[in-house]
Order: structure tokens, then C-alpha cells, then sequence
């Protein structure tokens, strides 16, 4: 078994949820937020066979977009010494997604 670790965003997990209940993949979603934008996202906790670890996988990608975001970053972390800061571009994932071994999967 292993535990895939899923962040995902808010706006492509109703969609990978219906996907996951489609294929049978049983999931945790639990609300969370990225350290750097501070905007929500999802985390799925997602134990599975190891024979099926490709196919979340598989799944996750093809579900999640990955989106352009701007960013108006502080003005003392620009490390300018204008006192203006200029929204910056960044790219989101996709997904970003941890795969840890599971010793036990219990059931009770
Ligand atoms: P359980 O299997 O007892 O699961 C209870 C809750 O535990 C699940 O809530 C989910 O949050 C978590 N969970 C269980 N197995 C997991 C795993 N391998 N990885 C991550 N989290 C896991 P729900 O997803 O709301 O499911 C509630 C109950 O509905 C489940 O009870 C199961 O009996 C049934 N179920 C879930 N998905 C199904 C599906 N695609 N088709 C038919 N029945 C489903
Ligand atoms: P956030 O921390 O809100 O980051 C959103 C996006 O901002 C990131 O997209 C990345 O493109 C950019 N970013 C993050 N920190 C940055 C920094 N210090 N300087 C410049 N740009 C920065 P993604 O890499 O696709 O990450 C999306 C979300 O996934 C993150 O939201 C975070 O919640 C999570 N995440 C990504 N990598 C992670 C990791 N190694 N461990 C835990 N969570 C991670």
C-alpha cells in the first residue's frame, strides 16, 4: 500500500472527486492553503494498492490545469529599494503530489 499525498487546486477537486468516485479510488480531501499564495487548496489523502498507484496518478494529471497566477509580492522581500512592488506571475500546479510507503492500512 502506499499513501498518496495530493494538493490540489480548489478549482479542479470537484472534478478529480467525481473522477476518483468514478474509479472506484477511495479519498480524504482535507482543506488547506498554500504557504505562498494563501489561497485555498485541497489535500487528498489517498491510500492504494501499489498496483493502482499509476492510475491516481494518471488521473490527478490528466484532471488538474495548471494556471497562472499574479502576485503582488511584499515590498521588503522585493529587495528593491523602490517603495513600489509590481505584481509578479507564477505558475500553480497541476498538482503537487507525495507518494510515502504505508506500513499498515487498517479498517476498522
Ligand atoms: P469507509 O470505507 O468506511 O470510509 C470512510 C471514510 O474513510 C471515507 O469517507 C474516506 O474519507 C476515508 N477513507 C476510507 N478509505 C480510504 C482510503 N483508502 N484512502 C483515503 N481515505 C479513505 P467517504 O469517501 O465519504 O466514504 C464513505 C463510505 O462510502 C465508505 O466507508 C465506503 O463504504 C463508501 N464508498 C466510498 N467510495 C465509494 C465508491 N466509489 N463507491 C461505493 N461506495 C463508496
Ligand atoms: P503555494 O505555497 O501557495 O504556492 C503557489 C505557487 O507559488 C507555487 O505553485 C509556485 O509556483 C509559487 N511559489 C511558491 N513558493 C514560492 C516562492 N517562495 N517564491 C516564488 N514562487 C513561489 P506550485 O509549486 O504548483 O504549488 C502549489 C501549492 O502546492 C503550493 O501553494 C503549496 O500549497 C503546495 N506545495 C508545492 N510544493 C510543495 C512542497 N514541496 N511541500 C508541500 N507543499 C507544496
Amino acid at each position: 500500500m502506499k499513501l498518496v499525498v495530493a494538493i490540489v487546486q480548489e478549482k479542479d477537486s470537484t472534478k478529480l472527486q467525481n473522477q476518483l468516485n468514478h474509479q472506484k479510488i477511495i479519498a480524504t480531501q482535507l482543506a488547506t492553503k498554500g504557504g505562498f499564495l494563501k489561497a485555498k487548496n485541497i489535500t487528498y489523502l489517498i491510500g492504494i494498492e501499489d498496483q493502482r498507484v499509476k492510475e491516481v496518478l494518471d488521473t490527478i494529471k490528466e484532471v488538474c490545469q495548471a494556471r497562472s497566477q499574479y502576485v503582488t509580492p511584499p515590498i521588503n522581500l522585493v529587495g528593491s529599494i523602490s517603495d513600489t512592488s509590481y505584481p509578479v506571475e507564477v505558475q500553480v500546479g497541476g498538482a503537487t503530489v507525495m507518494v510515502l510507503p504505508m506500513d499498515n492500512f487498517y479498517h476498522f
